[in-house]
């Protein structure tokens, strides 16, 4: 296991995060989210993201899971490690009883000063901005150790009442970084969607919204697995084609034209709502 962020770093990271201070202190993961390897990334969570939630660094290559997922590396290959002093971001979501997270991992290399965040979120067309100025009461801030102490990454978890998704069916939300100029640094997206009552999040969504083009997406379920209804299949994964068949608002919205659980290791489908998924829409905001 890697050291604590040190003392000093973390003083400068206050100094330049100010803003952070009171959810710090405020700062408490809910009691279900377990982090076994204590690495920051709750159990759950890392079975979202595919990584070790045996160990900090699953590939050990030196850095972290967390690390590599913010600066784009895999963590499962010792073979793909970071380089380069850029900026980067990763997002995800979960679903943990009743809560739908949203999760940004933020890192800044070396030399950074002015490390600052924005937030976009799409609830029901409604767009609506979340940056350090107004962090919602109850977001999660962590600061996690890195390879190189003197560079930054900040966990954010901002939790939302699942109903809002329920409700609206879709919930989409992107985490632009940025370090003291106008221009975002790195950008990242998720999208997650009502399918039956589950919280799913899109993976490789088309073109528009950050896929390859002509590819399929597919249905990543966001609660634990003890929260999902019983007729859950392991090792498969709801794959979709969706395609574009108008907007709403800034949305775009997709129509799922084929639906089919397929074989998908560490993955789980529920093949009767998978197959029901045909010919229902979603809106997917455009990053
Ligand atoms: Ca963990
Ligand atoms: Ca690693």
């Amino acid at each position: 296991m890697q050291a604590p962020v040190s003392t000093g770093s973390q003083a400068r990271v206050l100094r330049g995060l100010s803003v952070f201070a009171p959810f710090l202190l405020l700062a408490s993961p809910p009691a279900s989210a377990q982090d076994f390897d204590a690495d920051g990334l709750p159990d759950h969570q890392e079975i979202i993201f595919g990584t070790d939630e045996s160990s900090p660094d699953g590939d050990l290559d030196g850095y972290s899971d967390a690390e590599e997922l913010a600066r784009g590396t895999d963590p499962e290959s010792a073979t793909s490690s970071p380089s380069g002093a850029v900026h980067g971001v990763a997002t995800s979501a979960r679903s943990d009883s009743g809560t739908l997270s949203l999760v940004s991992l933020l890192y800044a290399p070396v030399g950074s000063s002015n490390l600052d965040f924005a937030t976009f979120m799409l609830v029901g067309g409604v767009e609506v901005e979340v940056t350090p100025a107004n962090l919602p009461p109850g977001t999660i801030v962590r600061f996690l150790p890195t390879a190189d102490p003197s560079s930054l990454l900040v966990y954010i978890e901002l939790l939302l009442p699942e109903w809002l998704l329920t409700a609206n069916k879709t919930v989409s939300f992107k985490t632009e970084v940025y370090d003291g100029g106008p221009a975002p640094l790195a950008m990242a997206g998720t999208y997650a969607v009502d399918v039956s009552g589950v919280a799913v999040a899109v993976n490789n969504p088309p073109s528009g919204g950050g896929g390859e083009s002509g590819s399929s997406s597919t249905y990543m379920p966001l609660p634990k697995v003890s929260e999902l209804p019983a007729g859950y299949q392991s090792d498969e994964i709801c794959t979709v084609d969706l395609v574009p068949v108008g907007t709403s608002g800034s949305a775009i919205v997709y129509q799922v034209v084929s639906a089919q659980c397929e074989e998908y290791p560490d993955a789980l489908c529920m093949p009767s709502d998978c197959a029901a998924e045909v010919g229902s829409t979603l809106e997917l905001m455009e990053f």
